[in-house]
């Protein structure tokens, strides 16, 4: 007995109960015509491959990225090989990766807690990052505040920074919003890294400085809580809640088709074991639920961005059909401003456009529902990289791409300040 408990004291939890991927691969499979892309669907619906899609074709990249375990390989690549479809490894050992950057995100932090500072090159805990957010409202406290404007499925607290120069409230607002997606986890670290930026820059910049002189900006830097402590401790490559389905043994639904925006439409799946299930219902999720609850009360938000990754592209509505917006003329405007200042930093390129044309279809976004609930400034980054990292982007660009992401922001915001309607 003593021998046992030893021994899981000296594996810990963090390492036995993560799931391995050992010798899994990722795949970039071109897809060059039609009939080749019948061809890809017939193994997206073989499920004993046991697949996973982390990017599927679009309108400008006709690849899809897609994670092959260790045992499919050989009969995936037969495949491949069978029907004439080019493909290359883009990552070799997954599981190399995963080692690596656990293993930099524990060291990192054990420096942090006995230094007391949080650094902004690395990622976080949820409970760092929250820590870091109470840090940010105690070193500028005229300037920012901490909110709780929920909790998630398993109970842990949605917060989001308020920051406001004003004591009256209502002033027209922006809503920025990260990690809905919990595997992508350069949207949470730039989330965090803004709302550091925000306070620095306040009385310095004079673009953020004239923003706070009109309008509030409310952050929210994890709005999937629940999926990003699944990431870090059981599945890195967890997208969705972690909400229970009855009558399923798959949990979670994607929170980016949950919004009531064409709920349940194109671009979403009706099985709980799709990471695009949309959900029993239109805000089913409690995460979802607790961000429309609050902006419907506030009333007066111009402005949504959403933080995903990755792919680099920047895009507004829609997304549930291929209808132009009312505003796409001016919102493809700002977008390509937006990306022209982004890429000035160190030449990242962004695509521009709306969702359904620029990725794919996608019923009950979360801008989708901004736009049609008369938050006209609604748009979506897609940030780095294109796909030589996917979802494992080093930590070393965290701050890289939190800083050029910054200038497309600015230029989106200090626009939304310009035009309230
Ligand atoms: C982004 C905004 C609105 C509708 C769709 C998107 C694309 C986004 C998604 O499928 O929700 C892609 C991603 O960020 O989730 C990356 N991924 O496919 O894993
Ligand atoms: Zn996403």
């Amino acid at each position: 007995m003593r021998w046992i408990l030893l021994l899981g004291a000296l594996i810990g939890p963090s390492i036995c109960s993560r799931e391995k991927f050992f010798g899994d691969q990722v795949f970039r499979i071109n897809v060059k015509n039609e009939d080749e892309m019948n061809k890809l669907t017939q193994l997206v619906n073989l499920d004993n491959f046991m697949l996973n899609f982390w990017k599927h074709p679009s309108a400008f990249s006709h690849f899809v990225d897609v994670m092959v375990p260790s045992i499919s390989l050989q009969p995936v690549k037969s495949f491949l090989k069978s029907k004439g479809l080019e493909y290359s490894v883009t990552i070799e050992d997954l599981q190399s990766l995963l080692d690596n950057e656990e293993e930099e995100m524990q060291h990192n932090e054990k420096k942090e807690r006995s230094g007391d500072y949080f650094n902004y090159g690395a990622y976080h805990s949820l409970e760092a990052i929250y820590h870091e957010m109470d840090r940010i409202t105690k070193d500028f406290p005229g300037l920012a505040s901490r909110m709780k404007i929920g909790h998630s499925f398993e109970n842990r607290p949605l917060y989001v920074l308020k920051f406001s120069t004003a004591a009256e409230e209502g002033r027209p607002a922006i809503w920025l919003n990260a990690g809905i997606h919990s595997r992508e986890w350069i949207s949470q670290a730039t989330g965090i890294w803004t709302a550091r930026k925000i306070v620095s820059d306040y009385k310095k910049d004079p673009a953020i400085t004239s923003i706070l002189e009109k309008m509030d900006i409310f952050l929210l830097p994890v709005a999937n809580p629940d999926g990003y402590v699944y990431t870090q401790t059981k599945n890195r490559m967890w997208r969705k809640t972690r909400s229970l389905n009855p009558g399923s043994r798959c949990i979670g639904t994607d929170p980016n088709r949950n919004w009531n925006a064409s709920f349940a439409g194109v671009g979403t799946s009706d099985n709980p074991c799709s990471e695009t299930y949309h959900g029993p219902h239109a805000n089913s999720e409690v995460e979802v639920k607790s961000v429309v609850d609050f902006i419907q009360a506030h009333g007066n938000f111009k402005c949504f961005v959403d933080l995903h990754s990755y792919s680099q592209l920047l895009m507004y509505p829609y997304g549930y059909t291929t209808r132009k917006a009312p505003d796409a003329k001016e919102l493809d405007e700002v977008a390509r401003r937006a990306a022209k200042a982004l890429a000035s930093l160190s030449g990242t390129e962004y695509q521009v456009g709306p969702t359904c044309t620029t990725v794919y279809p996608a019923s009950g976004s979360s801008i989708d529902w901004a736009y049609d609930n008369g938050i006209k400034y609604a748009f979506t980054f897609e940030l780095r990289d294109t796909g030589n990292h996917g979802f494992l982007l080093p930590a070393n660009q965290i701050i890289p791409t939190a800083e050029e992401t910054w200038l497309g922001l600015k230029t989106i915001m200090e626009h939304t300040r310009g035009h309230l309607y």
